[in-house]
């Protein structure tokens, strides 16, 4: 193996050790550190089109755009091969995959044995967070991949910067990746919170081995939340500005696929003039309570890697804006003028593409052009909506937490929870209905706690119960909301207009996050009053709005609530009390 010691840009021994050790295990022909330039970027996108791993997209229409197709059998996340790898199963919990540190670096250190054989190792120096701030997590992904590397400059701060920040000290995260040989056989995720060590291996797929984005700033960072006193959370963040220039800043939790991206860049409807939504973080929040007594937030990611299925300048008109340089498109179809399409993209279907196989694809063809899950890789700096303070090292201040599902029936379209605790069961009960971001059956219900199910990289129950202490440390919390913008009348379709309309009822919670509007008390929290939300635009009289977007059905929520304890039952002993007794008490509302 060559080394190319004289490359090695900076001192840090402890660094420079384990980049080693892990060449030795890996076996790479070459190992090159990266420094973020843009010489550095044009060298790697040439060689990456040369290694056949991207295209070039039309470069007049889509300056810098990049085009990738994965494996077929790589274009999801892999939840049954996730691991948390701690010494005490225990730690890990009943929602996690659980494999020991030992086995787990047994069996994939026997795969990573010389699987670079051939390839160069990237070592990519990554900062999750602002530069500069004191709330940032600094990682490394030593990885074969040059999509991973071509990806990770668009998803964080990467190269120089961060081993500037990171001088002498020995606090970093330590990510390999390798393609290995795709195989699903050999393909697993693996976390070792007590070593700030991620190990994946066998994909090539963004959610599986973008390192800093799932791995480490929700696995890694909520197990170092728990221990630092903060929250790692599955959260966009928006600020919402009124016409009069105020601006209060709210964060939302949705399962995959739930549409975060769109309501992160939400455009106000025309009913609305003199209103503006700033897109601050589209996928997740770093929270912690600030000396105010507020709880602050900061986006630790440099940019926005969405599901494009379904954009179009309807749905997300800054998303669409965003995408249209610099962004690597993976897994949609590529259209003969070398640009790209995907179902419900702008305008009529190609004529001819070819899909995400690269199989010749037209309007007859039976099978989807675009992959479900296919996905842009785009800068956060390009988005239209971008917030002046998303690289505010402070963060924002949060008004509001939502939390929010995809449910065909039961939820309202709104409520709040009565408090914080009863906030924090409304989040560790939450549900939705499966979609494909995820590899499994779609459309069926599955509890998905503050949409951290798999995203969770401790034990749930301990994770509850920080976030009863978080709300304990904050003398003035944010107020906890629900939403579901999915209910369907008897038809199957939508009851609620969504997209810009989602804005009359931020609207409302703001107004009730300070204290400024009235509420109906129903057993599972507060609704709206008639008239508490602006049904201009949305096709809804006030009736119909109340029967079917509002009511709740005590008969349907006993089941549901049945539903919400057979899964806090099967978290065993380290659920909460306080969760506990916020399930008895609504029984006690839904049957008094
Ligand atoms: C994502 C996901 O990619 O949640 O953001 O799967
Ligand atoms: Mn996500």
């Amino acid at each position: 193996m060559r080394k190319l010691i004289e490359t090695i840009p900076t001192s840090n021994k402890t660094l420079i050790a384990w980049v080693d050790e892990v060449a030795q295990l890996c076996k790479p022909d070459n190992v090159v550190w990266c420094d973020g330039s843009e010489a550095e970027r044009e060298l790697f996108t040439r060689q990456a089109i040369a290694q056949g791993e991207v295209e070039l997209l039309d470069q007049k229409k889509l300056p810098g755009c990049l085009y990738s197709r994965s494996a077929e059998n790589d274009v999801a996340r892999v939840e049954e091969l996730t691991f948390i790898c701690t010494k005490e199963k225990r730690n890990a919990g009943s929602t996690n995959n659980w494999m020991s540190p030992k086995e787990a670096y047994q069996k994939v250190g026997a795969i990573l044995d010389g699987a670079m054989r051939g390839r160069t190792m990237y070592v990519i120096p990554f900062i999750m967070g602002v530069p500069g701030s004191r709330f940032n997590k600094i990682g490394f992904e030593l990885t074969d991949s040059l999509y991973v590397v071509l990806n990770m400059r668009l998803m964080t701060h990467m190269g120089r910067v961060a081993l500037e920040e990171l001088g002498d000290s020995t606090d970093f995260t330590r990510g390999v990746h390798s393609k290995a040989d795709l195989s699903e056989k050999k393909r697993f995720i693996c976390h070792f919170p007590e070593d700030n060590t991620i190990w994946s291996v066998g994909s090539n797929y963004g959610g599986n081995v973008l390192l800093g984005k799932k791995s480490l700033a929700l696995r890694i960072a909520s197990w170092l939340g728990n221990k630092e006193g903060w929250l790692a959370e599955h959260m966009m963040i928006i600020g919402i500005q009124n016409p009069k220039g105020e601006i209060h800043y709210v964060t939302a939790a949705f399962p995959s696929q739930c549409g975060k991206t769109n309501l992160a860049m939400l455009v106000p409807p025309d009913s609305m003039p003199g209103w503006k939504v700033w897109t601050v973080g589209d996928d997740i929040a770093w929270l912690r309570p600030g000396d105010d007594g507020r709880l602050w937030a900061v986006n630790p990611e440099a940019g926005f890697f969405g599901v494009a299925p379904g954009t179009n300048s309807h749905t997300n008109w800054n998303a669409v804006q965003t995408v249209r340089k610099n962004t690597i498109f993976t897994n949609v179809a590529k259209k003969p003028d070398g640009t790209v399409w995907w179902e419900g993209a702008d305008g009529p279907a190609p004529q001819e593409a070819l899909d995400w196989k690269g199989h010749p694809w037209t309007p007859e063809s039976k099978e989807k052009a675009a992959h479900p899950n296919s996905r842009f890789t785009a800068p956060a700096s390009q988005c239209p909506s971008i917030s002046p303070e998303w690289q505010n090292p402070k963060g924002v201040p949060i008004s509001a937490i939502i939390f929010g599902g995809r449910r065909a029936k039961t939820e309202p379209l709104v409520y709040q929870s009565f408090n914080w605790q009863h906030g924090v069961y409304i989040g560790a009960t939450m549900s939705s209905e499966t979609t494909s971001a995820a590899k499994g059956k779609v459309g069926v219900v599955r509890r998905d706690p503050m949409a951290m199910l798999p995203f969770c990289g401790y034990n749930i129950g301990d994770y509850f119960a920080h976030w009863l202490d978080v709300g304990k440390k904050l003398k003035n919390p944010p107020k906890i909301f629900h939403v579901n913008w999915f209910r369907t009348n008897d038809k199957g379709e939508f009851i609620w207009p969504g997209f810009g309309e989602n804005l009359d009822v931020l609207y409302w919670i703001i107004q009730r996050s300070l204290g400024k509007t009235d509420a109906k008390e129903s057993p599972i929290g507060y609704v709206p009053l008639p008239g508490g939300i602006d049904l201009e635009g949305t096709g809804l009289t006030e009736e119909r709005f109340q029967k079917e977007l509002l009511e709740v059905d005590r008969e349907e929520w006993l089941k549901e609530a049945q539903s919400q304890k057979e899964f806090l039952d099967k978290i065993g002993e380290t659920l909460p009390a306080a969760i506990r007794q916020e399930h008895e008490a609504l029984i006690r509302r839904l049957t008094s």
